[in-house]
């Protein structure tokens, strides 16, 4: 596949005309060529989404929402491919992308056509002074969105879509790991009538690309969702711009299970909430701590439910762990477990690259389980973002809130247990921008998302996503 650029509604080389090599992490082999754009590539984007702002801010949000709607219809219509094409370009199985990934790309495009119908400011009347306020809240004009690789048109979409949804014009650059599926979108915003320049996609590196786009004075916000390193190197380039900035960034988030939950509902979660997307998804629940009363039957029964999990090609049907997205990243998640005994661990399961027959050098790993004692490890401080958990048990429940809180990282955390007491103890104290409680990964697209300490600054979703994207302006008039 040769990728292009999308700049004022056309498909571009980038004007340097360096490429960069795209591989199928499924067989490790290059199957395309994307652009390695630099800044005046960027510069040609935002000159296009300056000229496109002017209309697209002051159309009616009817309008607006039609575009939108139709951009989500187009990408429901397109299942199928695109899910494939996802698939190839990151390695997660096909049915994941078919029924996670690309429906949820659909549904952020609805959910912003919607919501900005329904988006309000307040007003607030000065009694006694003879004057009103009301806030006015305007579109920035140019904005930066940039995604990671683990979720690619999920994420990329899950910024776009506020963003012009609130009036902006966008430069965009999806990982260069995983650009597929933002190319293919770009055909898709072509047919539904969005116009030129509302929408601009440039590939290429973060060090290149993505720093020209967060370094430059014309993009007034970025949103972001990587690494915590990058996000700090972002926040470091764009505060003296003093640019609206929205970070996601890592997690290292804690599973906490309760002898008192309902053990079988837990169980099968806990294998999704661990290996999902081979692990690679922010949210996964990879530190899992245990109530010492079940510890020894959950490492049982979860090493048995693990071990029937199949590794195997991404399109094969009954594939449930493809391949890790990169070389480079399969070599980063096996350097933890390498160390794993070092830093006093156990591996209780997995631990090996996995030959899958006809394709052995795709990038396959084992789903790995690690017994710890000590959340001191690396292994429990890190972020590893792939199919490796560690487990360790708890005595109570002061115990397992301190091992909880015990990392820079702040996303998400999850907790099984049937005491309502100790919900609410337990969801007052952890210090994480999402608590889950006896589910994981439900999302309502209306709730704020983001996490605390390292792992980010900001919330996006619902109408936090909204008001990230505009500005507000006070009214005050004065009346006799
Ligand atoms: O992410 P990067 P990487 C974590 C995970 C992973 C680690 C590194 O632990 O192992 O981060 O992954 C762009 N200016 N997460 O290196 O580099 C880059 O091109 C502007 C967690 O792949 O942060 C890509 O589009 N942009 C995470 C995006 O940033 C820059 C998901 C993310 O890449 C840039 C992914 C720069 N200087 C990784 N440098 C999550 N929170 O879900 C890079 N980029």
């Amino acid at each position: 596949m040769q990728i292009q650029n999308y700049i004022n509604g056309q498909f571009v080389n980038p004007i340097s005309d360096s490429w960069l090599d795209n591989y199928n992490p499924a067989n490790g082999e290059v199957y395309g060529k994307i652009p390695n754009s630099d800044i005046a590539d960027v510069e040609k984007a935002i000159e296009a989404a300056e000229l496109a702002f002017k209309n697209w801010s002051k159309i009616t949000l009817e309008e607006r929402g039609q575009i939108l709607l139709k951009i989500s219809e187009l990408i429901l219509a397109n299942l199928q491919s695109l899910a494939e094409a996802e698939s190839k370009d990151n390695g997660k199985p096909v049915s994941l992308a078919k029924e996670v990934d690309i429906p949820r790309a659909a549904s952020n495009f609805k959910y912003f056509a919607n919501a900005i119908t329904q988006f309000s400011s307040e007003a607030h009347e000065s009694i006694g002074h003879n004057a009103v306020n009301f806030t006015l809240r305007e579109p920035l004009g140019v904005v930066g969105c940039i995604s990671p690789w683990n979720l690619p048109l999920y994420l990329f979409t899950w910024k776009i879509a506020p963003a012009i949804a609130a009036g902006n014009c966008v430069i965009a650059k999806p990982s260069e790991v995983t650009p597929a599926t933002a190319f293919l979108l770009a055909e898709i915003c072509k047919e539904a009538g969005l116009p030129n320049g509302v929408l601009n996609i440039i590939h290429g590196l973060g060090s290149t690309t993505g720093q020209a786009i967060v370094a430059h004075q014309k993009i007034k916000a970025i949103s972001f969702t990587g690494g915590t390193k990058t996000g700090a190197h972002i926040a470091k380039v764009a505060a003296p711009m003093f640019k609206k900035l929205s970070l996601e960034l890592g997690g290292k988030n804690p599973n906490i299970i309760f002898a008192d939950c309902d053990y079988d509902k837990m169980l099968a979660t806990t294998v999704r909430s661990s290996f999902a997307n081979q692990g690679q998804i922010c949210l996964c629940g990879s530190r899992i701590f245990v109530e010492h009363k079940i510890y020894e039957k959950f490492k049982t029964d979860f090493i048995q439910k693990v071990s029937e999990l199949k590794v195997g090609h991404p399109s094969k049907e009954e594939t449930q762990i493809g391949a890790l997205v990169s070389q480079q990243h399969l070599e980063k998640v096996k350097s933890y477990i390498d160390i794993a005994e070092k830093e006093g661990g156990k591996i209780l399961y997995g631990g090996n690259k996995v030959e899958v027959a006809n394709f052995e050098n795709g990038y396959y790993l084992q789903p790995t389980i690690i017994e710890v004692n000590s959340n001191q490890c690396k292994l429990n401080q890190e972020e590893i973002f792939g199919p490796v958990v560690t487990i360790m048990r708890f005595e109570t429940d002061k115990q397992a809130i301190e091992l909880a809180n015990d990392t820079k990282y702040g996303l998400s955390a999850t907790l099984w247990t049937n005491n309502l007491n100790r919900t609410m103890q337990f969801s007052k104290q952890l210090k994480t921008g999402i608590v889950w409680v006896n589910t994981w990964m439900l999302r309502d697209l209306r709730t704020p998302f983001g996490g605390q300490k390292e792992s980010g600054v900001g919330r996006e979703g619902g109408f936090e996503a909204l008001r990230f994207f505009t500005e507000q302006k006070n009214l005050c008039i004065k009346y006799n």
